[in-house]
């Protein structure tokens, strides 16, 4: 397997794996799979991108409505996240910032030297940066996204600033991704996956079990989880979190229905439909909704969704977790809690879960 991942400044044009569903991994010379020079390699498993007309029309056919998060994603709506996270209501990123840096030279020591970091969901690179910046020595970073773009532009940036690094990507859909590639993770210390932002938070604990499953599996023996996981916490401070006043998130949230208009060709009214997210408490999770203000009706490609006053369709689950529930979660996939902080007020938890030497 290992001299299918071509060095990436080496010699052009690189060679990809093929689609991960394929076991047999073939060898695609193209111009067109160039990658940025200061990476290393990258590994496109050539993930499903989703199919929006499909997942809509199903979503939308469905009770309850639902869509899935992952179409919040387009170049509006990652800029929109963006302005969501930089919104004073918005605690999360800058409490785990703040938290992270609090707390760089006890993860640095919990890791070790030389470490492997992986990390899963490739973000602006603020938090990756502090993490390489405090480890000993880190020996290579792996960063995996279904966004080949977002990939090439975000950690080409990293692996120049970083040239002692061995530093690539891996382009796939980490819900659906089950073991590292051979020439991934080449460095003696320990192999350490990197997940902030609690973005665990909007998979299902079903989900959630079996992703930290497979991580557990990635990671390796003696390996280790560095996991971001937003706390329960006062629901005002929730409410507030999701319903930013400036209306980053309902533009968030609403940009989904500009989305089936410009790419699907829907006929709909989007004055007629609402920002609409609130605590469920039972659930443990904040819950984003596009409620009907009135009887409204979607149409595409000649299917006709009729939505009653106060119908919704649900877009987005945002788990909140104690740290008790989120240490089982975490045992229930096979790692071993071995230490957590959180901030003074507890509004956020970084969790480091290890996997044990026989596990
Ligand atoms: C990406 N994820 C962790 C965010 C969250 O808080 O669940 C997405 C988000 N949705 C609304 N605001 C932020």
């Amino acid at each position: 397997m290992s001299s299918l991942i071509a060095p990436g400044p080496a010699f052009l044009p690189q060679r990809l794996f093929a689609p991960h569903t394929d076991n047999v991994a073939r060898l695609f010379p193209e111009p067109s799979d160039r990658f940025h020079p200061a990476l290393e390699y990258m590994i496109d498993l050539k993930p499903d991108q989703g199919n929006f007309l499909a997942d809509v029309l199903a979503g939308l056919a469905d009770r309850p409505r639902s869509l899935s998060p992952k179409y919040f994603y387009d170049r509006v709506g990652s800029a929109l996240f963006d302005a969501i996270c930089d919104c004073d209501e918005y605690y999360v990123t800058r409490t785990e910032m703040a938290l992270l840096q609090d707390i760089s030279a006890d993860i640095a020591a919990l890791t070790g030297a030389h470490a492997n970091v992986i990390e899963y969901g490739a973000g602006s690179g603020w938090k990756i940066r502090l993490l390489l910046q405090a480890l000993d020595q880190p020996a290579e970073y792996a960063a995996l996204d279904i966004s080949r773009d977002h990939l090439e532009h975000a950690v080409g940036a990293l692996a120049q600033d970083f040239p002692a690094i061995r530093i690539g990507c891996i382009c796939a859909d980490f819900t659906r991704f089950h073991h590292l590639p051979d020439d991934v993770a080449q460095g003696k210390g320990r192999t350490l996956g990197f997940m902030p932002g609690s973005t665990i938070g909007n998979l299902d604990p079903e989900q959630a079990v079996h992703f930290l499953g497979n991580v557990k599996e990635q990671m390796g023996p003696g390996g280790a989880l560095l996991i971001g996981a937003d706390l329960k916490k006062d629901h005002a401070i929730l409410q507030a979190a999701y319903n930013d006043k400036a209306g980053h998130t309902a533009a968030f949230n609403l940009n989904l229905l500009k989305r089936m208009e410009q790419e699907l060709g829907a006929k709909l009214d989007q004055g007629g439909f609402a920002h609409h997210a609130f605590y469920n408490e039972q659930a443990g999770r904040v819950e984003m909704h596009l409620i009907a203000e009135g009887t409204q009706t979607i149409e595409i490609e000649g299917n006709r969704f009729t939505f009653q006053d106060g119908e919704t369709l649900h877009t987005e689950n945002s788990h909140k977790f104690t740290i008790a529930e989120f240490q089982d979660l975490a045992r229930k996939a096979g790692f071993l809690p071995e230490k957590v902080w959180t901030d003074a007020k507890k509004l956020f938890s970084i969790h480091f879960l290890s996997v044990p030497q026989d596990g």
